[in-house]
């Protein structure tokens, strides 16, 4: 049996450091306290800014139920069964749910809303996601005083996900986040990118995404979300819990033990091209940044 080790895992070697700022465009956003959200920190368009291309976006994936290289998930996934799905709503609430991909579809209207995804490995990509918000879910349930801490459920399906065969993370892939975090309009359900159905191999049918954290905290293919009161443990920090812990927001100036986490490389630049800086909260420090008043952040990584 195959165990990748984690010293395996390893960013780009660090060039050079220059940078700009982040794109993050809601479009169709349906308050107005949503649009001015998604448009503040928006300050750029600069090359590096621009959306990487579909072709990056949907053939240089993480998604290690599939494989631990970055082709694995576009060339293993392509026959996932997504049909039927539906997600379960559980934990410290009033009114356990269980609802189908077609009643979501029906109930909430996905926008479009491109924000940058910034891998822990040390590189990003700015994506067109479809989605909408993950408290206009949760909205649908009736939380309990002891709901603290949400987390969620990848699928565990070892016949379809041969990289669950091997023991890389303990499966199925967890991960969790605040209860304030989870609220945060930024958080996002994401059913789409590019104006089409999410691929396979970016999580489809429904994944979420967490705009100021490191790429692994937005887990794929969910198929639960559970209110809990404790913290819960992700399939990261039980991996590894001096590299991965729990908030794991993108953060310049706190390092992986392994690698430095300033600068990042901008997936579809020339190899050759300078990195460019790591912003605070992925750029969204603006409207994220209330959320950790008074916490020390080396310590809360
Ligand atoms: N279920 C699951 N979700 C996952 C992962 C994974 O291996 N399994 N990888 C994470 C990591 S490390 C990153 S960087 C992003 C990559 O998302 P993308 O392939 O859509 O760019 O997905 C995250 N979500
Ligand atoms: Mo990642």
């Amino acid at each position: 049996m195959k165990k990748i080790k984690y010293s395996e895992i390893t960013p780009e070697k660090i060039y050079n450091n220059r940078r700009s700022f982040i794109k993050s465009i809601g479009i169709g956003a349906s308050s107005v306290a949503m649009t001015s959200l998604t448009f503040a920190g928006n300050a750029l368009s600069e090359e590096k800014n621009k959306n990487t291309s579909y072709k990056d976006i949907t053939t240089y994936n993480n998604y290690y139920e599939f494989g631990t290289s970055k082709s694995d998930p576009y060339i293993n996934s392509q026959n996932f069964k997504t049909k039927p799905w539906s997600i379960s709503i559980e934990g410290e609430i009033e009114n356990p749910i269980n609802i189908s991909m077609e009643e979501i579809s029906e109930m909430f209207v996905s926008e479009e809303r491109i924000y940058r995804l910034r891998c822990v490995e040390g590189w990003s990509m700015v994506i067109p996601w479809m989605g909408f918000s993950l408290s206009k879910l949760l909205s649908k349930v009736t939380l309990t005083s002891k709901a603290k801490y949400v987390e969620f459920e990848s699928v565990y399906d070892p016949d379809q996900m041969k990289g669950q065969r091997y023991p890389v993370l303990n499966w199925p892939y967890k991960e969790g986040l605040r209860i304030d975090e989870a609220l945060h309009p930024l958080t996002t359900v994401v059913t789409g990118l590019y104006n089409k159905k999410l691929p396979n191999q970016n999580g489809a049918p429904l994944r979420i995404f967490v705009p100021w954290k490191y790429g692994f905290k937005s887990a794929k293919a969910i198929v639960k979300i559970k209110l809990v009161e404790k913290m819960p443990t992700s399939s990261w920090m039980w991996a590894s819990p001096r590299e991965y812990g729990f908030y794991s927001n993108v953060n310049p100036n706190v390092d992986h033990p392994r690698w430095s986490q300033a600068t990042e490389r901008v997936i579809g630049n020339d190899i050759f091209a300078p990195r460019v800086k790591t912003l605070m909260f992925n750029g969204y420090e603006e409207e994220v940044a209330s959320l950790y008043t008074g916490m020390n952040l080396k310590r809360y990584f």
